[in-house]
């Protein structure tokens, strides 16, 4: 019974490491990581979202969650089925498998787990020493192979769960016109250390569907196109009111027009879909994707784009959130159907407009103490996507009354708009809120969650001076 159990957890330790250096050197599909797929369909569920993300934070913590989850299931599961006789066991695990990745993948797991856990039994069977030596050999088994998994499932957890970007509004470093690279936001749909990392020298963006001169361009081919930056701030659909998921950049690229002239496009074309290099797709109809700055950018801040935020293409589109926006672009396909973006087939927005919306940065959120007497200032940002900014109001009593922000500088018409009021409190608590106005149009003060359109609401925070 002893060496059954410790046979199906080695099987399972095996067929995991195995699996893993599969996918490493050959690509091949990866149960786990398929498992962390569907983990995060659930996570379109609104409960689900909110719990997870009350948990575990914002942007990447969900993926914690998925991930934590995929470990118990899977290393789990597999120990599980190797307490059952190994030719029921691989069937089981084979069945299983065919729910959530191809059949060859699923016979070849089945396969490896039979023959792992015929070879492990085997090689446990001589194991037959005193009773003392015995518990020190098992323990050693045990302890070695768990020290391997937590080793290897610490290095993805840690890459995996990126630390909070730049801790703006918590008394940290205030937002300035551009967000450094390596400040700026990062959410991906993997951990980071299953985003992909692409070959320059291999890599191609192919260009197919209903385009008249179909075919495929390296870099240097596309930085031959007029090259053009903007900037523009980039928000997560999960950011809440006043949350960090969003940053300002300069990006440089060509616009999607320009390509699209090149290749052709023919009649009976309504959409483009856009395909990463991690299988995220997305879409567009095909008349938005010959606006004005809709873009594919190779440069971010006037560096190429790093890895961790496309390298070496991305897709830009002005007023939509992230999820619209693919990083690691590898093929881009004309077709007369709609393909639903990953995010919209879990339950998010399909067309991802920004909010109008606005955050105090100073006094920090974190942090919300000032010294009375004391000449400062209250600051922060505001951004509407395709939606100006105009205005922007301070509120010192909770919505009673508003006084008028002075915003800096105008900035790019796609930028955030930052904006300051100077304020010398007297002692006491102030409820203190923003609200940003585009012409007419104001911010709307319903509390309304991410999923599925984007957060709405005022951020208000109780700031004390004395
Ligand atoms: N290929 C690919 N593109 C992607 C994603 C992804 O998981 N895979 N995530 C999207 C989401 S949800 C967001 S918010 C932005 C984040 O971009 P950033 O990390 O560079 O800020 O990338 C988008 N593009
Ligand atoms: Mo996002």
């Amino acid at each position: 019974m002893h060496t059954n159990w410790l046979a199906a957890w080695l099987t399972a330790v095996a067929l995991s490491t195995a699996g893993f250096l599969g996918r490493a050197w050959a690509s091949l599909t990866y149960p786990p990581q398929e498992l962390f797929g569907v983990m995060t369909q659930f996570m379109g569920v609104p409960q689900v979202f909110q719990l997870v993300h009350s948990i575990f934070g914002l942007g990447q913590g969900g993926k914690t969650f998925a991930f934590l989850g995929v470990v118990v299931l899977w290393l789990g599961g597999v120990t599980a089925l190797g307490m059952l006789p190994p030719v029921a066991g691989a069937l089981a695990l084979g069945l299983g498998l065919l729910l959530i990745t191809p059949w060859p993948v699923a016979l070849g797991y089945a396969l490896a787990f039979l023959v792992f856990r015929l070879a492990i039994q085997a090689l446990l069977r001589p194991l037959r020493f005193g009773d003392g030596t015995r518990r020190q050999v098992t323990g050693a088994l045990v302890g070695g192979s768990a020290l391997l998994v937590t080793a290897g499932l610490t290095g993805l957890f840690r890459t995996g769960t990126s630390p909070a970007p730049a801790t703006i509004g918590a008394g940290g470093e205030l937002p300035g016109d551009i967000t450094p690279v390596k400040d700026f936001y990062y959410v991906s749909k993997n951990l980071e250390a299953f985003d992909p990392v692409v070959d320059e020298a291999k890599w191609r963006l192919k260009v197919s569907g209903l385009v008249k001169s179909p075919g495929s361009f390296s870099l240097q081919e596309l930085r031959q196109f007029e090259a053009r930056t903007i900037e523009l701030t980039l928000s997560c659909i999960s950011n809440p009111v006043g949350g960090p998921l969003l940053g300002n950049a300069l990006w440089t690229g060509f616009t999607v027009s320009d390509l699209l002239r090149r290749v052709g496009v023919q009649g009976g074309a309504k959409y483009i879909v856009w395909r990463a290099a991690d299988g995220y797709e997305e879409s567009l109809p095909l008349g938005e994707a010959f606006e004005q700055d809709v873009m594919l950018v190779y440069a971010q801040n006037g560096e190429a784009l790093t890895n961790k935020h496309g390298f070496p293409l991305r897709v830009l589109i002005p007023g939509r959130y992230g999820m619209k926006q693919p990083r690691w672009i590898t093929e881009i396909r004309l077709t007369d159907r709609d393909v639903p973006g990953y995010w919209v087939k879990r339950g998010w927005s399909k067309t991802a407009h920004v909010e109008l919306t606005s955050r105090i940065d100073e006094p920090a959120e974190l942090n919300p103490s000032v010294k009375a007497g004391q000449p400062g200032t209250i600051r922060g940002i505001a951004f509407g996507g395709l939606l100006p900014v105009t205005r922007v109001e301070v509120s010192l009593d909770n919505g009673q009354t508003w006084q008028a922000a002075r915003l800096t500088a105008p900035r790019s018409q796609h930028a955030w708009t930052l904006w300051e009021l100077p304020w010398t409190p007297a002692p006491g608590n102030y409820q203190v809120v923003a609200r940003a106005f585009s012409g007419q149009q104001v911010q709307k003060d319903q509390d309304k969650d991410a999923l599925p359109e984007g957060a709405t609401g005022w951020h208000r925070f109780i700031v004390s001076a004395s």
